[in-house]
């Protein structure tokens, strides 16, 4: 996998919504967190990854203890944080004659606590692992750690103090920092305790996601990403109904689109806004998505308004890329996401993912009652018997991709949401792919998010719990904290990225189990 640059990219800044997203700027939230316990992780086969990690003592034993040369031990903050961490040390013994150097290392899972480092040979740069070195000249001293990390655990390393010095560390704290107020949210009571469980994790999850924009993962990649901020934006509206925050998300994205007019797949909000320069297909649609729900949940017209042409230019460019039979064009470069499964074909999944858009650009466009509406509907129509057409395999009584035909779960699942068939057809269809189960599968939360939404709007509720209960389930009793960006039962150290260290354990996409299961009452 690599990831190309653009060539050229040209990016036409607009000044007002640039402005107008400045102005939406959250609020941020504190709270301070100390840790509660002292663990130790040991190896251990049956554990995700063959890390756990076991309690050893309470933290408050801390201030009663010295630490020296090559001394460690590892905190536990009992949850997922995000947030800033303190720490104050005291020197023990003679006056220090030498600087302490300490070492941290930052996790979300004990993993990170066990496996050096160094060892990291992923693409993604290594730099994303969490560690600091630290000097310090005099003692004692209150160390803040200038960079917001995501963690439950910390390892201190005690490197060096001298022989004549030893070093205690008290009240070490993180100021975790949210812009989601949690008292917002109102809670449910399942009676299905593990539903609830789900519910709760997935609340945690996006609300450690609620930055100053809605970041993928407070750990990795730190950014705002289409397809990710959709599906919190949905999330988020049945729970936390930060609905300005999204409003803020989509103004950033219209304030930076290329020369074309097409939005990019992510962009950066520090040193300023920049529009990374990577562009995916159903990622630029899903500007129209997100801009379609969040119309439906607020009805704010004004916005609405200002931001159709953006949404409106995403459809006409997506439309560009069809040949003359109504297919999207194939391509073997990074062109549309849909998933990280290996080896899956996009194309098929694509043009239904474009269906998907225009009925909500369809459903905008009567809504501002502009003429654009009766060109999309007679394009949607032809698209939609194209589809039916060259993708449909009536033999094998599935959706086909690409030129070697492959049937993914992918091109299933995005049909059926694209409601290209009868609810008769949707239903038949599920079931048959759950019997059969293709090879080229599924590979992260987010493309489970669309199979269970699949399944509920085929009719299939108990499937879709069942699938839930397996999936995010399998997470919890994994010991997830809050929803990880990759998970895979059948393969528990999977990474698209070449190593579990760089994946994010807190991750946007991941937070959907709240959705489904408020949104279609499960
Ligand atoms: C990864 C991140 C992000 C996602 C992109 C496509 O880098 O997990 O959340 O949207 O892939």
């Amino acid at each position: 996998m690599s990831i190309q640059k653009v060539e050229n990219q040209v990016i036409i800044r607009n000044q007002a919504f640039i402005e107008k997203a400045e102005q939406l700027k959250p609020q941020l939230f504190e709270t301070v967190v100390k840790p509660v316990s002292i663990v130790e992780v040991k190896e251990d086969s049956n554990v995700i990854h063959g890390w756990k990690a076991e309690f050893m003592a309470p933290a408050s034993t801390l201030a009663d203890t010295e630490y020296g040369k090559k001394d460690s031990f590892i905190l536990d903050f009992g949850n997922h944080q995000v947030g800033y961490l303190t720490i104050n040390i005291r020197p023990s013994g003679s006056p220090p004659d030498a600087p302490l150097k300490l070492k941290l290392t930052i996790g979300e899972m004990p993993v990170e606590m066990a496996e050096p480092f160094e060892n990291y040979d992923g693409w993604l740069s290594s730099s994303w692992l969490q560690e600091e070195k630290i000097f310090v000249d005099v003692l004692p001293a209150t160390i803040t750690l200038p960079r917001r990390y995501s963690f439950r655990y910390v390892k201190f390393e005690v490197v060096d103090t001298s022989p004549k010095y030893r070093v205690v560390f008290e009240n070490i704290e993180c100021r975790a920092i949210t812009s989601a107020n949690i008292n917002d949210v109102d809670s449910v009571s399942h009676e299905d305790t593990e539903i609830q469980k789900m519910d709760e994790i997935s609340i945690k999850t996006l609300a450690d996601c609620m930055q100053d924009v809605f970041e993928d993962g407070p750990k990795r990649d730190r950014r705002l990403w289409l397809g990710d901020l959709r599906l919190q934006a949905l999330a988020n509206y049945e729970t936390l109904k930060n609905n300005d925050l999204v409003k803020r998300c989509l103004y950033l994205f219209a304030g930076v689109p290329d020369d074309k007019g097409k939005v990019p797949a992510n962009v950066f909000i520090a040193p300023k806004l920049i529009a990374d320069d990577t562009y995916l297909y159903d990622y630029s649609l899903f500007f129209t998505a997100t801009l379609h729900d969040y119309y439906m949940e607020t009805k704010d017209l004004a916005t609405l308004k200002e931001l159709w042409p953006t949404a409106y230019r995403q459809i006409e460019l997506a439309l560009e890329r069809l040949d003359e039979n109504n297919i999207v064009k194939d391509s073997s470069d990074w062109w549309s996401f849909i998933d990280w499964q290996e080896g899956l074909n996009k194309q098929t999944p694509s043009q239904a993912v474009l269906i998907y858009t225009m009925k909500q650009a369809i459903r905008l466009a009567k809504e501002l009652n502009v003429p654009e509406k009766d060109l999309l509907k007679a394009r949607l129509e032809e698209i939609t018997v194209a589809a039916k057409t060259y993708l449909w395999d009536e033999k094998q009584q599935f959706f086909i991709s690409g030129a070697d035909r492959q049937v993914s779960w992918a091109s299933q699942i995005w049909m059926v949401l694209a409601g290209v068939l009868t609810q008769d057809e949707n239903k038949q269809l599920m079931n048959r792919l759950l019997i059969e189960k293709p090879t080229i599968g599924i590979a992260t939360p987010y493309m489970y998010h669309h199979l269970v939404e699949a399944l509920l709007v085929s009719g299939e509720k108990e499937m879709a719990i069942s699938e839930m209960k397996t999936y995010w389930g399998g997470m919890i009793r994994d010991g997830a904290d809050t929803f990880w960006e990759l998970y895979d039962p059948k393969n528990k150290d999977f990474s698209p990225y070449g190593s579990h260290l760089i994946n994010s354990y807190c991750h946007a996409w991941s937070c959907t189990p709240t959705y489904l299961i408020r949104k279609y009452n499960l």
